[in-house]
Parts: C-alpha cells; structure tokens; sequence
C-alpha cells in the first residue's frame, strides 16, 4: 500500500497525540514525533522513496528508533508500537484532531462529551450545548471558525464511497410505495472519480410526502432546504444530498437536466436554441407554439431534438452531443463484459516486500475470482525490494511462487475453472529499469510494471521512465500510468503523447486502475489514448478480496473515456487472451 506523506505525517501526530492523552513519554518523545511530522510534510521528497532506496536517515529531525517504525509501517502497513498507545482512544479524537487550534486534550474532552463526528460539533456549538457543558465562548466560537476553514479545503468524496452512501439512501427511498422511480444524478450517475455532493431525483404524483418522507430518513443531521418537490439535507457523516421530486409524465426532463453536466446542458441548449427549443426540466418547450412537450423518459426528450441518448458517463460535452446527432455514439464497454481481473495481490510469503503485500491467500483470491464468474485471474504480488534482497534472493524467491502456482492450476483443461496467471506487478526505477532481473521476468506469464517511487520527477524524468519500460520486451502492462492519488497526490506530468504512441507500436496495454483513490489511468487520457490505438486492462489491484468488487468503478473510468469493448483486453475470452499475452 502507498502511504502518501500528507498520510505519513498525520500518523505520526495522531501517535504524538495518544502520547501526551496517556501521559507516557517525555516532552522530548512527543516533540520528536510533532517534528518528524512537520519535516515529512514539508519534504520534496516522497518518504516512501526514500525508504525504499535505504535513505530514510536523510529525512531531518528522524531519529532512528522512528525510522524502524516507518519502516514497520511500509512494509506491514502498520505499527504495533503506534497500535498500542493509541488503543483506547475513540477514533473522534483523531478526527478532532484535524480542526486547527483543537488540541489533544480538548479533543479528548470533546469526545468525553458525546461529540461523535465534526458535523455533529458543529451542531452542539450552535446550540449551545458546548458553552453550557463547561467550554468558553471564545473556545468555543474558535473551534467553530477552525471547522469553517476546514470545509473550505476542497475534499471531494471518492466515487466507491459516494456509491456505498447513495446505496443507503437508495434503499431508504425505494421503500416508499408513493416512489415510482429514483434515480441518482449529476456527477454520482456520471460516474466521475470524486463526487462533492449526492443528488437524487424521483418520480411520483406526491410530492410534498416524498419531500418529508426524504427528510425524515435516519442519519439526516439537519435540513437545510425544504420546498414542494425539492429539499436539501446534511447527514451525520457531513455529506449534502439534493432532492428533486417531479411527476411522472415529465421526469425524463427532470433526470436529464439534472444529470448534466453543465457544461453538457449547455452546449444541449444552444442546439435546441437552434432548433426552435428552449429547454428545462419540465420538458422540451416550442418558442414559436408556446407549447410545452411533457417528456416520461429521457429517451423521449433526446429524441425530440432528433438525437441518441448519450450514456450518463459522457455527458461531459466533449464530443457526445455531435455523435449522439449522427446517431453513432460508441458502444461502451460494461461491466458485464468483464472476464477476469490481472492485478490481484495475494499473501503469498515474502521476507521483504518492495510494497505492501495483500492479505488474503492465492487460494481465496482464485475462489473468489470463480464467484465473480470470471474465466481467469492475475496474482501479481511485489516482489521482494530490489536493495534489501540480493539478486539471487530475488530469483529464488519468484522460482518457488512460480512453482506454487504452477502446482495450484486448476488441473483440467475440461473443468470450467478459473484461468491463474502467475505475473508479479514489478517496479520501474529511476533510470527506467526493472526492479527484477530478466532471468527472473522470464519465469512469469506476464509482467506489470509500475512507478512506485519519485512521482514528482520532471516531464522529461517521467516520460523517459516509461519509455524505457515500454521498449522492455519483458513488459507487458503498465500499472496506475500516471501514479496520481486522488485528494492526495497530483497526476506526474509527462509526454503523454509520446507514450501513447510507443505503447501502441510496442503492444503494450495500459492499466485502468480500479484502486478507489487511483482511478488511473484517468478518463480524459484513456480518450487520448484511444486516439492512437491503445488497448487497456481493467484491473482492481486489490489487497483483499473484497476489493475485486472495485472492477465496475474501473469500468466507469474507461466508459467515461469512451472505450468499447475491443479496447479492453480483459473482456476477451481466454483463447484470445492466451494469443496476445503468447500464454
Ligand atoms: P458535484 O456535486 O460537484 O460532484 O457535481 P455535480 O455535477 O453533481 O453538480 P451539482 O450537484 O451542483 O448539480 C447536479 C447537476 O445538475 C449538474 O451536473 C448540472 C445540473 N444542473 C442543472 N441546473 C442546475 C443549476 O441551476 N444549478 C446547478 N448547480 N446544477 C444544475
Ligand atoms: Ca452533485
Ligand atoms: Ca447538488
């Protein structure tokens, strides 16, 4: 698992925090963890590079009892010691913690307070409850402006999560007899990898007891809006949702105009402008007649303007509203297509990882893949970290996973079971070779290559990067192509172009990463990519096997970026999968 420095440092402030709570170490202990976070924030360099190159006593202020447990922590993904002194502690505390000028102790006493999470926080300053439990004002009207500053910083919630809680309220509302449809909208039904707030629409002849129904679902912290057919309310968890009620005569007008997105409802309305139209979400309006044309689907209103029905996940105005007019929009790749996912990271042992490895055993993984009803699945863990094992480690190592493997095939051709290919998701280091020799990458079906370290590398360091991976024979996939973190870390910059080009000509395949804060490649270059030839992979990358459930985000990725079904080679069937990857 990557662990971003933004990450690193409040891990270390949340162990800082937990000291000075239960009063065990001195002041110097604490202050050594506060000034390792300050110089891990504050550095240019990624610190899980670092680790990885043996550099960590470059890192100022860390001293080296704290470089063994960040070394605990990037190859476990965890750190007893820091487990240890924070058991106990709600988590709130933590969370708390995030509000400036809010302390360890008074996030304590927040927490003593029944404070739950940082909207309800809010609740309790503004009715008081605070003040009359033993805060003062100014306190507390300080941490009021530090949660104001917080929502300022644009955090946009990932798309698995903003699905997860849209389920909920989906379900909610689909227990009413008086809805006859529900739908998300915006840029939840667009699919976009981060989404700022959930919107939904629904269609019924009640209005006005949907619109209270809505309200008084549980988990509502308060309402902020209500109308006739319209509200808007904050959960407990801080997340606003819309809600647009409309009949069912005209609710395809409703779904589309609030789907959008902007910039699609723009350019729509211009060409009905052209057309004699004006548009809104009551239906499709004849200037010159004055008459109103009700729309029941979306469907209907699309055709009114002599059109197709742009799928949800490109309303984006780049080009759908012109295909949609020559009736030839793309026929996009679905979930259903989907025949096996390469990127699985399994538990097998490993003395020393180059990253985190996954938890669940290769058994599991292949079990699971046949629950899912795939014809074929990839196990492609890290190998061993190319300073902390001898090259002859390294070989030995993937000699005897490969002979597992081997042993653990499903043993018929006749049986229908599931494919295993034994792959390994390799680095790409700084000068753009492998962290695994070729006698080594030679033992596999296929190899993955990624960038694990020095993302913030130049245009010129990047692209060389992946050029040089490109021309390696031994290569197959390129991982997570341009290694962004979502809320987290920037897309590294890079000739894109250029690389697409080459993975076209070589045969290379890139990866559209499914990981919740990956999404990558992103939408916009799996278009570009598109442009010059290049096929994709859709592969989950996933650490346990709950996250090969991430497969359909992956696919909205490379929907959003117009791809078919034929871009995509893990839609293949196997036969075809064999020829290319010469299984
Ligand atoms: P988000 O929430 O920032 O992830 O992005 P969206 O696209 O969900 O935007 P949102 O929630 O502001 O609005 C939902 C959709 O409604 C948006 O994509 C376009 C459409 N729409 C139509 N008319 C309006 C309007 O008057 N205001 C806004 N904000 N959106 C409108
Ligand atoms: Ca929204
Ligand atoms: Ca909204």
């Amino acid at each position: 698992m990557e662990i971003s420095n933004q990450r690193l440092a409040k891990i270390l402030r949340n162990v800082s925090a937990a000291y000075t709570l239960k009063k065990i170490g001195n002041i110097f202990q604490i202050r050594a963890y506060e000034n390792a976070a300050d110089a891990i924030e504050h550095s240019t360099a990624e610190i899980q590079d670092l680790w990885q190159e043996g550099k960590l006593s470059e890192i100022p202020t860390l001293g080296e009892k704290l470089q063994d447990y960040l070394d605990e922590l990037f190859t476990k993904g965890k750190v007893k010691h820091f487990e240890q002194v924070e058991k106990g502690i709600p988590a709130v505390v933590f969370d708390l913690l995030d509000i400036g000028g809010v302390g360890p102790k008074n996030a304590a006493k927040l927490a003593e307070l029944g404070v739950k999470d940082l909207e309800d926080l809010k609740k309790k300053i503004k009715s008081g409850e605070l003040v009359s439990k033993g805060f003062s004002a100014k306190i507390a009207q300080n941490i009021m402006s530090g949660l104001l500053d917080l929502d300022q910083q644009e955090h946009r919630m990932l798309l698995p999560y903003a699905f997860a809680q849209a389920d909920k309220i989906l379900n909610y509302l689909k227990k009413n007899p008086d809805i006859l449809e529900v739908h998300p909208l915006g840029s939840l039904r667009r699919m976009a990898a981060t989404v700022g707030d959930l919107d939904f629409s629904v269609s019924s002849e009640k209005e006005k007891e949907v619109v209270e129904y809505f309200c008084k679902m549980p988990g509502v912290s308060r309402v902020v809006d209500k109308g006739e057919n319209k509200a808007t309310i904050v959960l407990t968890s801080g997340i606003q949702v819309d809600l647009l009620v409309g009949k069912p005569e005209s609710y395809g007008a409703l779904l589309q105009h609030f789907t959008g997105s902007k910039a699609h409802n723009i350019k729509l309305r211009t060409l009905a402008q052209q057309k004699g139209f004006s548009l809104s979400e009551y239906g499709v309006k004849n200037v010159t007649s004055n008459k109103l044309q009700e729309t029941r689907t979306e469907e209907e209103f699309y055709k009114l303007l002599g059109m197709q029905t742009p799928p949800p996940e490109i309303r984006e105005n780049s080009g759908e509203i012109e295909a949609a007019l020559k009736h030839k929009l793309p026929d996009l790749v679905t979930f259903e297509d989907i025949k096996g996912d390469l990127h699985v990271h399994s538990n097998f042992k490993i003395e020393n990882p180059s990253h985190g490895a996954g938890v669940d055993s290769i058994e599991n993984i292949i079990k699971r893949a046949e629950e899912l009803g795939y014809d074929y699945v990839g196990i492609a863990d890290h190998p061993p970290g190319f300073t902390a094992v001898s090259r002859e480690q390294i070989i030995k190592w993937i000699k005897k996973r490969t002979k597992f493997i081997q042993q653990i095939r499903q043993p018929s051709e006749s049986t229908k079971s599931v494919r295993v290919i034994n792959s390994l998701e390799v680095d790409i280091l700084k000068d753009g070779s492998l962290s695994v020799p070729d006698e080594a990458l030679a033992m596999l079906d296929l190899c993955i290559a990624g960038i694990h370290s020095g993302h913030r590398g130049s245009r010129g360091e990047i692209t060389k990067r992946l050029m040089r991976a490109l021309e390696n024979p031994y290569v197959d996939i390129i991982s997570h192509p341009t290694n962004r973190l979502l809320n987290e870390r920037e897309s590294s910059d890079a000739d894109w172009e250029e690389i697409f080009k080459v993975a076209s000509e070589k045969n290379k395949i890139l990866e559209i990463n499914a990981y919740p804060n990956r999404l990558d490649l992103r939408d916009d270059l799996v278009r570009a990519a598109l442009s010059f030839g290049v096929k994709f992979i859709i592969n989950t990358d996933a650490h346990e096997i709950s996250q090969m459930d991430n497969m359909r985000f992956g696919v909205a990725v490379a929907r959003r970026g117009w791809a078919t079904k034929k871009d995509v080679v893990n839609t293949w069937d196997w036969t075809d999968l064999a020829r290319w990857f010469k299984l």
